[in-house]
């Protein structure tokens, strides 16, 4: 059989690294839309290739470009697209509208409109999020829970959704979106709550910081493992028929059931560190956002494997780890 080939948007993020990796141990030829800075500046911007950015295949690129998505999709000719690639992190204030909205968007139309023309066989990921559920008025949320999204980043996500059930659709693509719930990782980016915290945990055991900032502790996620999400997103690809799927864990914990955890496996009190600052607010959730994933679990076999103790734990020592500190036992 011939070797597959698959073109990764975002490739060098969380969720992108963990992939590609999946990838290239399935012997697929893996390809990756990155900056062009972060081509520049390897060590910097890349931390997250490092086990396999010399088995990948780097495309310099905007995705706010259009033609660059062109070249990029008429070169690499993919047999398989993962678009994860958007500016994500989540922000109630509607100040960086503009940016979130026309990236987010336009990434994901001009990735399915080359794509329809250029290599209609492909199929395509988008990256979802329970974001786009918002306002529930369910929980917990499953693929036919309506959406309210009521964050830019759910609205763009929302869009993104509708473009790629319309060319699935409308052209026939083996168009599918995954919904993922908040998943964490040692490659989480430090802007996240979870990566915030163990972070801080690894400064204030090295003497780097004194204190921890933090927003409402009583926010409750739905955290699961980003390497199995990853492995969900390959499903997806490998299924007959394209569709969408909700993946998560199914159980809530709060801000500060991860601040306890992460603090305590440390030997440190929370409570001497962790400040509560009204900048890092959101506004309160109605329905706390916790997705059902049945149909993932019966269509493509996927469940949940790791628990939230496993996940803070791995995110602590591997934040000890790069700063140089002993972490916990
Ligand atoms: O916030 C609360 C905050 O920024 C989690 C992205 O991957 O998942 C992620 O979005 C919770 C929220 O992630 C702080 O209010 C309290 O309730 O880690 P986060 P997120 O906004 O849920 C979804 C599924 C995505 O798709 C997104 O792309 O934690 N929180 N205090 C705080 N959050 C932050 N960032 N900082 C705080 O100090």
């Amino acid at each position: 059989m011939a070797q597959k080939r698959a073109l990764i948007t975002g490739v060098s993020g969380q969720d992108g690294s963990y992939l590609a990796e999946l990838l290239l141990d399935k012997g697929y030829e893996v390809h990756g839309l990155v900056r062009r800075a972060a081509m520049e500046a390897p060590g910097e911007r890349s931390e997250n290739l490092v086990n396999c950015r010399h088995r990948l295949n780097l495309h310099p690129g905007s995705l706010e470009s259009y033609p660059t998505i062109y070249r990029t999709i008429a070169t690499v000719k993919p047999d398989e697209c993962y678009h994860l690639a958007a500016q994500s992190f989540v922000s109630y204030e509607f100040d960086d509208e503009f940016q979130t909205l026309n990236t987010n968007i336009n990434g994901t139309h001009f990735l399915l409109s080359a794509i329809k023309d250029l290599v209609p066989n492909c199929r395509f990921y988008m990256a979802g999020s329970s974001e786009m559920f918002g306002h529930a008025e369910e929980s917990p949320q499953k693929e036919t829970t309506r959406f309210r999204p009521r964050s830019v980043y759910g609205i763009s996500k929302v869009a993104s959704f509708e473009l790629t059930r319309n060319y699935r659709e409308q052209y026939k693509l083996h168009a599918s979106s995954g919904i993922l719930f908040n998943h964490e990782s040692p490659r989480r980016g430090r802007e996240f709550v979870t990566r915030k915290i163990t972070n801080a945990v690894a400064r204030i055991l090295a003497g780097q910081a004194n204190e921890l900032r933090l927003g409402n502790l009583d926010a409750r996620r739905d955290w699961g493992y980003a390497k199995e999400y990853v492995r969900a997103m390959w499903l997806m690809l490998q299924q007959a028929d394209p569709e969408d799927y909700v993946i998560a864990t199914g159980k809530l914990h709060s801000v500060r059931d991860f601040v306890e955890m992460a603090f305590r496996s440390a030997g440190l009190d929370w409570e001497k560190y962790v400040i509560v600052d009204p900048d890092f607010y959101r506004p309160s959730e109605k329905t706390p956002l916790v997705g059902c994933s049945e149909k993932a679990s019966k269509h493509l076999g996927w469940f949940p494997e790791s628990t939230f103790e496993q996940i803070v734990s791995e995110m602590v020592h591997a934040d000890c780890k790069r700063i140089g500190v002993q972490g916990p036992a």
